[in-house]
């Protein structure tokens, strides 16, 4: 019997080299990936640096995946293409080519020493609540709503819109 299908949300953060073709490679490669298909994806947003400020700006995006992955085996695909896009991890919130997170997995809740969800710092963060919203089912009540960050989404522009990101060049 097929395994279940299940909806998680992912996070990609790009603000070293080309960035923009840094987001198109991750998306394609979770695509491609066994058990998983992207099934939205959210338009693409420069944002000012968070936490560590004096870097480079991101180019900030979202997507929606059917999965069959458990929480775990889809952090570590995650984790995978991060490390063979070339991320070499330095300064904790510092410069990357590419970063992928797991903003949310379905309805899960969970806390373990190496993953947490939702994302522990998703209500604090425009930068990643704009582009999930973009990508939340619709009927479904979005339960950040109410997140301060998302009332005041500063330094959180949009760059390009779904159309224009995806237009083969
Ligand atoms: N981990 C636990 N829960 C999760 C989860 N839900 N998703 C663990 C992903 N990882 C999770 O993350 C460290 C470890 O967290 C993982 O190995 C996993 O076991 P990381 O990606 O290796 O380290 P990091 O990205 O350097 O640190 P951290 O704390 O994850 O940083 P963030 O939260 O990813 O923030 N500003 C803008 N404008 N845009 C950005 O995209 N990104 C960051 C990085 C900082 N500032 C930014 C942006
Ligand atoms: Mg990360």
């Amino acid at each position: 019997m097929d395994a279940v299908e299940r909806e998680a949300y992912i996070g990609l953060g790009a603000n070293l080299g080309d960035r923009e073709a840094a987001l198109r490679e991750a998306v394609r490669l979770l695509d491609a990936a066994e058990g998983v298909r992207v099934l939205r994806v959210s338009p693409v947003y420069e944002t000012d640096p968070v936490g560590y400020t004096d870097q480079p700006e991101f180019l900030n995006m979202a997507v929606a995946v059917g999965t069959t992955l458990s929480p775990e085996g889809l952090l570590a695909l995650c984790l995978g293409i991060e490390r063979r896009m070339g991320r070499v991890r330095t300064i904790r919130w510092g410069p990357r080519p590419i970063d992928l997170d797991l903003l949310a997995y379905d309805g899960v809740r969970m806390e373990t020493e190496r993953l947490t969800l939702p994302h522990p710092r998703l209500a604090e963060r425009a930068f990643a609540l704009v582009p999930l919203r973009d990508v939340w089912p619709e009927g479904r009540a979005f339960p950040w709503t109410d997140a301060p960050a998302l009332r005041e989404p500063d330094g959180v522009r949009l760059w390009k819109s779904r159309e224009d990101f995806w237009v083969i060049k």
